[in-house]
């Protein structure tokens, strides 16, 4: 019996220290491309522990992006991630946020590298197809802003 409620948070550590957050943004969904993306994404060793399709009301992108609130685009950012549905996504993965971040490639798609997934679907350095957490800290609370626990596979 210890040996179990030893193991079960073993694993709780574990896996917490390998997830990341991502959202497919208004730009990817309209334009059809989400379906391609979540294939990168899965191709790439990801596995989906939460997902929904969802859009964001002014209040809940205010809040999301905080850390951005002085920022000169912050207003910018706002109102385009309102602009459409997004998908949200708890993805697990080895050293997951970096993975990620390698995965989507640059904030800038003309900077990003080629085969990322900003290089080949976004539109802009706002409209720029995905999100991904930068940090564990981060990638957990964004995460908590979408799903509880229960809704996690
Ligand atoms: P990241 O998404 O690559 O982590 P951040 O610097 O955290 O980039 O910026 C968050 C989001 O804000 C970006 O993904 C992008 O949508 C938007 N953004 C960043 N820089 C600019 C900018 O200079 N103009 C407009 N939007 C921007
Ligand atoms: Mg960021």
């Amino acid at each position: 019996m210890k040996r179990r409620i030893f193991a079960h948070h073993l694993n709780n550590f574990t896996m917490a220290t390998n997830r990341t957050f991502t959202m497919l943004k208004p730009d990817a969904t309209t334009a059809g491309n989400t379906g391609k993306i979540i294939d990168r994404i899965i191709q790439a060793g990801f596995t989906i522990k939460a997902m929904k399709w969802t859009q964001l009301s002014q209040a809940q992108a205010e809040s999301f992006y905080e850390v951005h609130s002085e920022r000169p685009f912050y207003g910018e950012l706002v109102e385009y991630m309102t602009s459409g549905p997004i998908v949200a996504a708890i993805l697990e993965k080895d050293d997951a946020v970096a993975s990620f971040r390698e995965l989507i490639g640059s904030t800038n798609p003309a900077e990003a590298a080629p085969g990322t997934i900003r290089a080949d679907f976004a539109k802009s350095i706002a409209a720029n197809a995905v999100h991904g957490s930068d940090s564990d800290e981060n990638a957990a609370i964004e995460g908590r802003f979408y799903f509880s626990e229960r809704e996690e596979a």
